[in-house]
């Protein structure tokens, strides 16, 4: 992702150069995070790292899947966008290993234009629901891409759950609020906690899901432990990490980002290699690992499922 100019401005130079300094003297990485992050492009050595066994049992095998092949463990783990955790790919992998084991129980709440609102421990929030692998493309706005086995449920079966009333219109996420556990939050990189938001029938859509894991393993920090949303036909930055509200509303929540960069970053944000980016081309993506790149797709390849969504609708005007 990157950060408007504005804000750039108040980031103090010394913010990348202050994260070297930090593993240098944080010995139990070793640095191999941003090793692995400058070796991303050859795919070999991407291909040597190991997988870890799976640790969840009774994985439902999801519908959607698609069958190219995954991204390796290693590189989903550590060439990430966590802006709570730093501004570059490296330092999540660094910074958010042991998050968010401080923070149990992870408490979730469900509220606003709902008629079964609560608060929810993590375990019992996601336990009446059935998990699933889910292999999914992954399509950043900055012109990269990933294949990553999700496991996770429908974001549906939680809504319906909840009840939302005839008011609710949009559904909006937020990250959790912590800066003595998420460092990038003392900084005003973005207007903290980070919002998203989905319309309706965008957030009800089958292929949009909440996700607990990755590789058929629990999720880490540096992608969103405990818990985010998976959107695979919008830019990855719609896919929020480390939930800790969802709230019914009738107005267009403002993310976080639409309000850094209204120009940039608007609502909708679907995948379409028709409509550039003000300041760079979205036609082509790169595939971590891959070396040339690939042409895009519309909806990232997922128009079949959403297309009807946005009938009618100007994706030029509506970005
Ligand atoms: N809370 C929060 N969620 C976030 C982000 C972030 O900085 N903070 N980055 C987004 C962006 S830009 C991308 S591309 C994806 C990256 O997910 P991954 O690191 O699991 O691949 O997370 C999205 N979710
Ligand atoms: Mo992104």
């Amino acid at each position: 992702m990157s950060i408007p100019k504005k804000r750039l401005g108040k980031m103090p130079a010394g913010e990348i150069t202050d994260h070297k300094l930090y593993l240098n003297r944080r010995q139990f990485i070793k640095g191999t995070a941003a090793i692995a992050t400058a070796s991303l492009l050859q795919s070999s050595l991407v291909r040597a790292a190991e997988t870890p066994e799976p640790t969840f049992t009774n994985l439902v095998t999801g519908n959607y899947s698609t069958q190219e092949s995954s991204t390796p463990f290693d590189a989903v783990t550590t060439y990430n966008n966590f802006y709570e955790f730093g501004i570059d790919k490296a330092s999540p992998a660094i910074l958010a290993a042991d998050f968010p084991d401080k923070i149990k129980p992870w408490r979730v709440t469900i509220d606003g234009e709902c008629d079964k609102p609560g608060e929810y421990d993590y375990d019992d929030l996601i336990r009446p629901f059935t998990l699933e692998e889910r292999i999914y493309r992954f399509r950043c706005v900055e012109g990269w891409s990933m294949v990553i086995p999700w496991v996770g449920f429908p974001l549906a079966d939680l809504i319906k759950r909840a009840q939302p009333n005839s008011k609710a219109k949009f559904v909006q996420f937020t990250t959790l609020y912590d800066p003595q556990q998420m460092p990038g939050q003392r900084r005003a990189v973005l207007d903290w906690p980070y919002v998203e938001g989905l319309r309706m029938d965008e957030a009800m859509n089958p292929l949009t899901l909440l996700s607990v894991g990755l590789y058929g393993r629990e999720l880490l920090g540096q992608n969103g432990a405990p818990i985010r949303l998976v959107v695979p036909w919008k830019y990855g930055f719609k896919s929020i990490k480390s939930i800790v509200n969802i709230r019914f509303v009738e107005t267009l929540p403002r993310s976080a980002w639409m309000k850094a960069g209204p120009r940039e970053y608007g609502f909708y944000s679907n995948v379409n290699p028709n409509v550039d980016h003000p300041r760079w081309s979205q036609s082509r993506e790169r595939r971590i690992g891959e070396l040339l790149k690939r042409k895009t797709e519309l909806f990232n390849g997922y128009g079949d499922e959403v297309a009807h969504l946005y009938a009618g609708m100007d994706l030029k005007k509506y970005i």
